[in-house]
């Protein structure tokens, strides 16, 4: 099993969408190991991005990542980390399709609702980066045995 960090950044939470997009990740049948509303520090988004250091948007995401809340999640399942990409749809929500998450709801770059970690590797980075290890849940989901054979 994998996990993978899920963010709604800022513009999505102000603007409802919070529960549209936990419904996208059950239904498709991942499990949520953790979740919390959260305003992060520029500290802490830096560092989330960091990866971006040279991009000339740069300071203006971290700005705008700080300044109000996030829900943090971590869902678990097989291949998530792909699965949840895929669902996201591309950067650009003008690049997205019709189904993704932002080819649904929303229309600019700077204001794409969601983030989803892009390997294996990098969610563990996240998620270790944006939770302690007693705000993840490990529990038996009873729907298990109906989703994997
Ligand atoms: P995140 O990391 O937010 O899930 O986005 P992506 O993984 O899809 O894309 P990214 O890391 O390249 O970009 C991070 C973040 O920066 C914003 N952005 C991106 C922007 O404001 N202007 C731009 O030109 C680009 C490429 C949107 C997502």
């Amino acid at each position: 099993m994998e996990r993978t960090f899920i963010a709604v950044k800022p513009d999505g939470v102000q603007r409802g969408l919070c529960g549209d997009i936990i419904k996208r990740f059950e239904r498709r049948g991942f499990r949520l190991v953790a979740a919390k509303l959260t305003q992060a520090s520029e500290e802490r988004v830096k560092t989330h991005y960091a990866d971006l250091k040279a991009a000339p948007f740069y300071a203006g995401l971290c700005e705008y990542m700080a300044s109000g809340p996030v829900l943090a999640m971590v869902w678990e399942g097989r291949r998530v980390v792909k699965l949840a990409r895929t669902m996201l749809g591309e950067t650009d929500p003008a690049e997205s399709k019709p189904g993704s998450v932002r080819g649904d709801l929303c229309v600019d770059i700077g204001r794409n609702v969601i983030h989803g970690s892009d390997t294996v590797e990098n969610a563990k980075r996240e998620i270790d980066l944006w939770f302690t290890a007693d705000e993840m849940l490990d529990y038996t989901s009873c729907a298990h045995a109906c989703l994997y054979e």
